[in-house]
């Protein structure tokens, strides 16, 4: 059987952090391993705290899995500190960790920040250049590059300055066009959009779900392209099949 691991933050609703990924690597038919990487109180209406985990035990929390199993596949989602950032770049060297694709999470869907202070620089000079995909959003994209983007061809731009920091495949996702919901894939040699209909509201979850749609696929040899178009189309139907739980945000049905 194919393994998929996620490190990533806790949300207690299900709708994001690891608790998705494992829901999602589960109905790929992928065996989902987890590390929690940060704890947040949540709950469908926003986050009202967080905690870090202590450098030291998340680091044993890697090592005792990675000594034992080799995932096909991993992503990151939150990533709440640059010391936490350079222990899992030293463990995806030290243990030989292949597609890695990192969702370079910075605040909630509700808009509060995930990251402490120099974790965009920690991720870009760490992390990005051992990524065979990362998977930013606009708001996340603009943030990493300056660049301001409010059409398709910004959207472009951002990607190629992004993939200059070193990943394989940058997919920006998020561009609300017109009608369509458009994402935008470069890996250097030719751009690909991915196009949905624009649903409407919020929804809680959808870029942990896309990302790992792409670490699962990755995991069961997919190759990105390939991962990316299942993503779009994984993440437009748990969109259509999405659920009121709370009195907050919908949540993805995964
Ligand atoms: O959607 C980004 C995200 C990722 N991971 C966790 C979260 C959130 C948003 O709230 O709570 C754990």
């Amino acid at each position: 059987m194919k393994i998929a691991l996620t490190i990533a933050g806790s949300d207690p609703t299900g709708g994001a952090g690891f608790q998705a990924d494992l829901k999602v690597f589960k109905s790929l038919g992928v065996y989902g391993l987890s590390i929690p990487s940060a704890l947040t109180a949540q709950n469908t209406a926003g986050v009202s705290d967080i905690l870090e985990l202590p450098a030291s035990f998340f680091s044993a929390e890697l090592d005792t899995l990675l000594q034992d199993i080799h995932p096909d596949a991993l992503k990151t989602g939150i990533l709440y500190s640059p010391d936490i950032i350079g222990i899992v770049a030293q463990k995806i060297k030290g243990h030989s960790l292949q597609n890695l694709v990192i969702d370079p999470v910075t605040v909630s869907s509700t808009g509060i920040s995930l990251v402490r202070d120099g974790c965009l620089e920690a991720l870009k000079v760490y992390l990005f250049p051992h990524a065979k995909v990362i998977t930013p959003n606009i708001y996340e994209a603009s943030v990493f590059t300056g660049i301001n983007i409010d059409n398709e061809k910004d959207m472009k731009d951002a990607a190629m300055r992004l993939r200059g920091f070193g990943p394989e495949t940058v997919i920006v996702t998020g561009g609300h066009l017109k009608h369509a919901a458009i994402d935008i894939l470069w890996d250097g040699r030719e751009f690909l959009t991915l196009e949905s209909e624009r649903a409407e509201g919020e929804y809680h979850g959808t870029g942990c779900a896309f990302s790992s749609v792409i670490t699962a696929c990755l995991a069961l040899g997919y190759d990105v392209r390939e991962s990316a178009v299942k993503a779009k189309e994984f993440v437009g139907n748990a969109m259509k099949s999405a659920v009121s739980i709370g009195k907050g945000m919908k949540v993805l049905n995964l």
